[in-house]
């Protein structure tokens, strides 16, 4: 295509604001983008935008809207959830968030015997914790002197790795929990509270534990100050939460101007994607291409490929936006689906993915499109690495299109017999976006725009994305051996269950 069409680059590219998006190296016709799109009307994609924005239910199977929209709306919008605008709510949290956070960055708040604090646990899981280790790890550049820690995994060796580096004088404890009925993290939370009443006394607990929560009377059983409660809402889903109060660490790591940025840059994602035409709206485009290989392709994944080590979490993050959210085989009318829904994410900061699996991407048997996202600017300016790391992310995705063919083996003088493991097929498809700078507000715009992404696809494949009873289930399973564990009781199970439970009772 690009041998016919010269000015294709120029063509399959979108550039608002700071983002520049190129989707050119896609196989894509404008007559495939134009159908696209078409499928995207036919399944009413702009009445399903309006419903979104507005707080409809449109988590139908747990009745509640989907409305993390609200959490960076200006203060001078209205948003109805049951006739109520929430949006005076929403900024009375954020007014207290950057109270608190300021007591604490300034030292004004103090631990229980005086002294100002100097770390922060974050005690959270999937939602409660993805969101926020990502965040803080990619504005690690704008962070204060609070050093932050993340207790998410059950794991006592986990736990007691956290807490070894930390002084129960002067540690901070953010309790995250949508529901406060989580195992892990309550039992993460009570063995925090011990190591710190163990020296500090049960007075301490006070001064050193915050919860972010819906659940206010299970707060008041774990013994944490009403004062310390951060409310959120039901209307927010856990994996599109660190908008609400579950951002507490983030705005405790970054300071709360530079919290307001990352809801301002979302809100600005958030405007583009209500107001722009499907053929001209980023989170539209980006869900129709991954929707044309995963559904005219047989593509079976989608690789992130970051190029700047601050975004290392962002994979992990969007493993769980994208497959918890579209990992569905039912749809809207409860009946099973008979194409393919949610794709498999996965990738890792360029350039260290290319010295690891971009070999299967270049010479393997399956097709993966994969993202580039890079910076223009780096953030100490250090020119001679900024070059060498673009230079690479330019260059990959033009080698993946262009591959090598046997002719130019051939012209390399390469011995005949290794000329077919040395020739790259190319076509392998790429969408990159090159972005001004990684700031707080350029990461408020890229997380909207996989959030709004998901919706597109949830729509078009007809699926419910807010829902996620895969993983409740996994938060009932543990409870029945757990039983039988503790009370070294025999229940019934599969013979390799059974043979597992034996050996590991064995000692
Ligand atoms: C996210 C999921 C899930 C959830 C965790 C923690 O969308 O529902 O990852 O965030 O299970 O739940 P709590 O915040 O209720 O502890």
């Amino acid at each position: 295509m690009f041998e016919t069409d010269t000015q294709r680059g120029g063509q399959f590219k979108i550039h608002w604001e700071d983002f520049y998006l190129d989707f050119s190296k896609n196989h894509l016709s404008s007559e495939t983008c134009e159908l696209l799109s078409q499928l995207a009307q036919e399944c009413e994609l702009p009445t399903a935008i309006k419903q979104y924005f507005e707080g409809q239910r449109i988590n139908v199977t747990e009745n509640r809207a989907v409305l993390h929209t609200a959490l960076r709306a200006d203060k001078s919008k209205s948003v109805l959830f049951d006739n109520e605008n929430v949006v005076p709510e929403v900024h009375n949290v954020l007014e207290k968030i950057d109270q608190f956070c300021l007591s604490v960055i300034s030292g004004d708040a103090k631990g229980a015997t005086g002294k100002t604090f100097t770390d922060v646990v974050n005690i959270g899981i999937g939602g409660s914790d993805l969101g926020p280790v990502m965040v803080t790890e990619a504005l690690e550049h704008y962070r204060n002197h609070l050093g932050l820690h993340f207790i998410s995994n059950v794991d006592g060796d986990h736990v007691q790795e956290i807490l070894k580096k930390v002084n129960p004088e002067t540690t901070l404890f953010v309790v995250v929990s949508k529901s406060f009925t989580t195992q892990e993290t309550l039992a993460n939370a009570t063995t925090a509270k011990k190591w710190l009443t163990d020296v500090l006394g049960e007075k301490a607990v006070a001064a050193h534990f915050v919860a972010v929560s819906t659940n206010l009377s299970m707060i008041n059983t774990f013994g944490i100050d009403p004062d310390n409660v951060f409310p959120m809402n039901d209307w927010v889903g856990g994996r599109f939460s660190l908008w609400s109060a579950v951002g507490l660490t983030i705005a405790l790591g970054i300071g709360p101007k530079n919290f307001r940025s990352l809801l301002e840059g979302a809100q600005k994602m958030d405007d583009h994607f209500a107001q722009t035409p499907l053929s001209e709206n980023i989170p539209v485009v980006l869900a129709l291409i991954t929707i044309w290989y995963n559904n005219f392709y047989g593509a079976e994944s989608e690789a992130i490929i970051p190029y700047t080590q601050y975004l290392h979490r962002l994979p992990a993050y969007l493993q769980q936006g994208i497959m918890e959210s579209n990992g569905k085989s039912i749809d809207r009318n409860g009946k099973p689906v008979d194409y393919q829904t949610g794709n498999l994410i996965w990738g890792e900061p360029g350039t260290n993915a290319q010295h690891a699996f971009f070999q299967l991407i270049h010479q393997g048997t399956k097709t993966i499109p994969a993202h580039f996202i890079g910076f223009k600017k780096s953030l100490f300016g250090n020119d001679d690495h900024h070059q060498k790391l673009m230079a690479n992310f330019f260059a990959q995705t033009e080698a993946l299109m262009q591959g090598k063919s046997e002719t130019a083996v051939r012209q390399e003088g390469v011995n005949e017999n290794l000329v077919p493991f040395k020739v790259f097929e190319g076509n392998n498809p790429t969408t990159t976006l090159l972005i001004d700078k990684l700031n707080p507000e350029s990461l408020g715009k890229l997380i909207a725009m996989y959030e709004h992404k998901i919706f597109v696809e949830g729509i078009v494949w007809n699926i419910y994305s807010y829902d996620q009873w895969g993983v409740e289930l996994g938060k009932q399973l543990a409870n029945t051996i757990l039983e039988e564990l503790q009370n070294n009781s025999k229940g019934q199970h599969d013979s390799s269950t059974n043979g597992l439970l034996r050996h590991f009772n064995a000692g």
